[in-house]
């Protein structure tokens, strides 16, 4: 562990007096605030491994220094953040990028860290070396038929390292699709997909889910052949129960109602999960709720009303991951914002009068829904976050602490300046 834990009680203790006053009003003013804050001590968001170095564009990638150079060195990253906000327990591998070469010692790493294994990621978006056919004109949609099987035995192998390391779900976001009309065929290519899928699902394991990401452009530009949430709903619909749909809030068309499709997907049975990060143009996959926080809380709104409406365990029946690329901020400190502005949302959607709210809809009273959902969204929830985060052993100022600690500088000093992770 960098982060002696004597450093976190000193930390605290020298706020304490504070929080506890701001804690105090909230539980003054609100009966719910225990409750509250016991649900936000359970829910834990998944950090992928490719999110812990310095990211990029097409145009260029400026490292920060001290980037994990290996898989240990990025369980070493997830452990550092979660001692600091106890709420980061999960990592997401992407394979080839992260091969576990000795799972039992990767497994004990992670127990020692207290973290566990989310969802596996495949990549057939770009060619590795050695790799014997190309992915240029698609993967699992691909015209001929030894290249998609090359692509599901490549699912099929990510399926098996995540059963070493105690996964239980695959997440298959495909880049296949095509750049200009009349390159491929729509049916046809769904119908290759779908058979591609129907080989992938059928290797997964009885306790397993394979989650169905979809995304509206990019690296295709005509079409994409999983391209919104209706395509996506189709392929796991046709799969079977094992299959779902995983939205990443930044693989939609401009102004999507993101939190309808969340209301719908819920209500079928068939949301896998979460890729949070925050936009403004495209697939931006800037830091969550850092553009538009109020259509996070919206879409919390909805997964809360949704999940509870079918009985659900709000943190552990769907897959909570951030999937973001920090090209200009340290990506520790990154990922502390964005887990901090996913427990706000969530926290707010839970302060929600649903009850109230559920009488001015049936009033059709709009401006008492807006005052309802709006008198959450503008109370700060802070405190409860960080109560939630203290009674758990994290720092009440995770950011903070980083910083007073220069555990960035211990990092570089650690592993060089220069080193780069791998990854986009
Ligand atoms: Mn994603």
């Amino acid at each position: 562990m960098l982060l002696e834990g004597s450093i976190i009680e000193k930390h605290n203790e020298q706020r304490l007096r504070r929080h506890n006053l701001k804690l105090a009003s909230l539980q003054d003013e609100f009966p719910e605030t225990e409750q509250i804050i016991r649900q936000i001590e359970a829910f834990q968001v998944a950090i992928p491994s490719w999110a812990l170095g310095t990211g990029g564009t097409r145009f260029g990638r400026f490292s920060g220094g001290g980037e994990p150079r290996s898989l240990e060195e990025k369980m070493e990253d997830v452990g550092l953040l979660h001692q600091l906000n106890r709420a980061s327990g999960a990592i997401s591998l992407h394979i080839p990028w992260d091969v576990p070469q000795d799972p039992a010692a990767i497994r004990k790493l992670a127990k020692e860290y207290g973290l566990t294994f989310d969802a596996v990621n495949s990549n057939t978006f770009q060619d590795q070396p050695h790799q014997a056919l190309s992915y240029k004109f698609g993967s699992l949609q691909h015209v001929d038929k030894a290249v998609r099987k090359q692509a599901i035995d490549h699912n099929i192998a990510v399926i098996k390292h995540g059963v070493e390391l105690g996964s239980k779900a695959i997440t298959v976001w495909l880049s296949d699709g095509s750049c200009f009309p009349g390159q491929l065929n729509f049916r046809g290519a769904f119908e290759r997909t779908l058979e591609s899928l129907q080989e992938i699902y059928q290797a997964l394991p009885a306790d397993w889910k394979v989650f169905i990401e979809y995304k509206a452009f990019e690296p295709n530009f005509y079409s994409m052949t999983v391209g919104d949430w209706g395509q996506s709903l189709l392929y796991a619909s046709k799969l079977g129960p094992k299959a779902y749909t995983l939205v990443d809030l930044g693989h939609h068309l401009p102004n999507a109602n993101i939190e309808q499709i969340v209301a719908l997907l819920l209500m079928e049975g068939k949301l896998a999960g979460f890729h949070f990060n925050d936009s403004k143009y495209g697939d931006d996959d800037l830091t969550v709720g850092s553009i538009n926080p109020y259509q996070l809380f919206l879409i919390f709104n909805e997964l809360v009303e949704g999940m509870n409406a079918r009985n659900m365990n709000h943190a552990k029946d769907l897959g909570w991951m951030i999937d973001a690329s920090h090209n200009v901020k340290d990506p520790l400190e990154d990922l502390m914002q964005s887990v901090e502005a996913i427990l706000i949302a969530y926290a707010q959607a839970l302060l929600i009068d649903t009850a109230a709210l559920k009488q001015a809809q049936a009033a059709n009273d709009v401006v008492r829904c807006q005052e309802l959902l709006q008198a959450a969204y503008r109370t700060d929830l802070r405190p409860l976050v960080a109560e939630a985060r203290f009674r758990k052993g994290g720092a009440l100022e995770p950011l903070e602490l980083f910083r007073s600690e220069a555990l960035r500088n211990t990092l570089i000093k650690k592993r060089g300046e220069k080193t780069v992770a791998t990854g986009l």
